[in-house]
């Protein structure tokens, strides 16, 4: 079993920042503020540790698929566990803007023999403007190899209950740290897109929508809120309402509590790190909000088991 596990990647260093940024914005350089405005958000939060992250997902993700599999016996018979990382199941890592990029992956892939693999993003939301831009560099990438390699999509996960549980289960922990569970706000959030993605029928905040309403369910919210984070840089319209405009019509409406949970992305990084919890955690205290924030999905085994299943369930049998 062959597995391509991508992310939307980070640079390794701060002179990384500017040609990570230029592929963001699909070539075009950007200006010497929009630069250093990106630089200093990094600056803030030190580091981003999201290529650490992925890593680990990925090299979970094979000791979960390795564990059962064949040549492995289904009891021990040692005291040691099985060798996981040298199993048959093989899980390589693309990023979206950095390194290894998918293109990189796709040619390793291919080099070491791999035909047919189960591709998906680590994000569970389908956006034109995320999981369609994976897809179209892997097929970029399956132009340049001298034959194919046979690709089937896990294209959104949004609904699945291992990762209903898993979010469940991490607002848990902040509903216990609440003075008031019951007049607290709850509120979910994703990575904006740009409005005009919307308006060609991106089915992205349908699918954030249902895992907002599925975790709230499955803890029995009395209320809760969807909102987005992060918006580009950019002239154009973006999807909301943005987190902190949310955070506004909140304390008007006379709460005193939030519990905020990212739910559009499984690891910590920079949207995380400097959006929710330095940015949108000032403007909660300039409003008197008290604001707790969810922690992340990250490499946790109940999360990576939500990855096994879903790579499990696409492998053509
Ligand atoms: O930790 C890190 O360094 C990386 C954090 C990071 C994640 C992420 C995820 C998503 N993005 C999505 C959409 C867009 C669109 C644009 C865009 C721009 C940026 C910039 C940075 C950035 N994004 Fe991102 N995104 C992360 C970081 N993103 C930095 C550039 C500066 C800025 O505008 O803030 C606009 C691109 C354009 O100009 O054309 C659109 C979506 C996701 C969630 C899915 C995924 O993870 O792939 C959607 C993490």
């Amino acid at each position: 079993m062959n597995v391509l596990l991508m992310a939307y990647g980070t640079p390794y260093a701060p002179e990384e920042v500017e040609p990570y940024y230029t592929d963001i914005r699909r070539g075009r350089r950007p200006s010497e503020e929009l630069l250093k405005e990106l630089a200093e958000r990094y600056e803030a939060i030190g580091k981003s540790p999201l290529n650490e992250i992925t890593l680990a997902q990925a090299v979970r993700l094979q000791a979960l698929l390795n564990l059962e599999a064949p040549p492995y016996p289904k009891r021990l018979l040692s005291p040691f566990p099985p060798r996981a990382p040298h199993g048959p199941a093989r899980v390589y890592v693309g990023t979206k803007h950095w390194h290894p990029s998918i293109g990189e992956a796709v040619a390793a892939m291919h080099e070491d023999g791999v035909r047919r693999a189960v591709a998906i993003v680590a994000a569970p939301h389908y956006s034109l403007r995320s999981v369609a831009e994976y897809r179209e560099k892997v097929d970029s990438a399956l132009k340049a190899l001298p034959e194919p390699i046979d690709f089937v999509w896990v294209e959104s996960y949004e609904a699945h209950p291992g990762l209903i549980a898993a979010y469940a289960r991490r607002l848990e922990e902040v509903i216990w740290r609440l003075k008031n569970p019951g007049k607290a706000a709850y509120v979910f959030t994703a990575h904006s897109i740009p409005l005009s993605a919307v308006e060609k029928g991106d089915p992205y905040p349908r699918q954030v929508e249902k895992t907002a309403e599925l975790i709230a369910k499955k803890l029995a919210l009395p209320r809760f809120h969807v909102a987005y984070q992060s918006a580009g840089r950019t002239p154009e319209p973006w999807l909301g309402p943005d987190i902190n405009e949310l955070l506004r019509t909140l304390k008007e409406e006379g709460y005193e509590e939030v519990a905020v949970q990212a739910v559009g992305f499984p690891a910590d990084h920079l949207e995380v790190f400097y959006d929710l919890d330095l940015e949108a955690q000032a403007t909660a205290r300039e409003l008197g909000l008290r604001l707790l924030r969810a922690r992340s999905l990250n490499a946790d085994l109940d999360y990576i088991q939500v990855l096994k299943d879903l790579v499990e369930a696409a492998w053509p049998r």
